[in-house]
């Protein structure tokens, strides 16, 4: 699968589809761990046309808690194995950790989510020995505290300007800049408005030349552009937020719901909204 191209699929951006191996995640929390339900998860995200599975074995939600290496590979290690029965597509680790990450590429994953942009010590040497694709994301404080109170003198700018940073800092360890995609990081460390700022100008993000993935799938934010119940659920307005995102040239799409969010994105495209 190519990475900065568009599939081709009516140049759609590539869905991420996720897949939580945490007791605790936001929202299909406790439902994905065992072997069966992981196999199920998989095999309804290859059969509705996602590109990639995300694999995130530590909940990185405002005031999750932090879990130790061990644990976090005993969740994704097996997982990995349940979705290579289960089909054939690419598989992506959300972790931050550096053991973590040595642990998956030696089995071959390809791509590492990194909330943390590669910042924990000896993620960037490790990554420059292999080819395997890295997400750089934006976030403000830790996840256990991030949400406390979220500050910028202007958000765009200054995300803008740590991705920069990290993408030279990556290209200075040798990392292929074709191997790397970046993130404004929705909802870590940013306010309802930061958020709206950020989504706002998705397409400057294009300066940086490479693709730009986008988050924001059932995330807080959705609820809190208007009025909702804390139950309700958050899909459609996750999927106009798609919508939106692969508008402003988003590449690739994290989210919960592949089907339905591929439904909106085919439909947008056919109805003439371009990427
Ligand atoms: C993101 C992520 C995101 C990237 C999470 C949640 C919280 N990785 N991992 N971007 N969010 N790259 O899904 O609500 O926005 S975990």
């Amino acid at each position: 699968m190519k990475f900065k191209m568009h599939n081709n699929k009516q140049a759609l951006p590539l869905v991420m589809g996720i897949l939580n191996v945490t007791p605790d995640s936001f929202s299909d929390g406790g439902k994905t761990v065992d072997r069966d339900s992981v196999i199920r998860a998989a095999e309804m995200m290859a059969k509705s046309g996602a590109d990639l599975i995300d694999i995130g074995g530590e909940s990185t939600r405002p005031g999750a808690n932090i879990v130790s290496v061990d644990e976090e590979l005993a969740r994704v290690l097996p997982a990995m194995d349940w979705i290579r029965e289960a089909c054939d597509l690419p598989i992506s680790i959300d972790t931050y950790k550096t053991e973590v990450m040595r642990e998956v590429l030696s089995k071959g994953v390809w791509m590492i989510n990194d909330v943390n942009a590669l910042q924990a010590p000896g993620a960037l040497e490790l990554l420059a020995q292999h080819d395997v694709k890295v997400c750089l994301m934006h976030k403000q404080g830790t996840p256990q505290t991030m949400q406390a109170s979220p500050s910028y003198e202007n958000v765009v700018e200054e995300v803008m300007s740590f991705l920069k940073n990290r993408l030279e800092k990556c290209q200075e360890s040798g990392l292929q800049l074709s191997n790397i995609c970046v993130d404004p990081g929705f909802g870590f460390g940013k306010t309802l408005q930061h958020n709206v700022e950020l989504f706002g100008s998705l397409e400057v993000f294009q300066q940086l030349n490479c693709p730009v993935l986008v988050g924001v799938s059932r995330k807080s934010m959705i609820g809190a552009l208007q009025k909702m119940d804390l139950n309700e659920s958050r899909l459609a307005g996750s999927l106009a937020a798609a919508i939106v995102a692969m508008q402003k040239g988003a590449q690739i799409l994290r989210v919960h719901d592949v089907p339905e969010t591929l439904q909106a994105l085919r439909v947008a495209s056919a109805l003439g909204l371009h990427n």
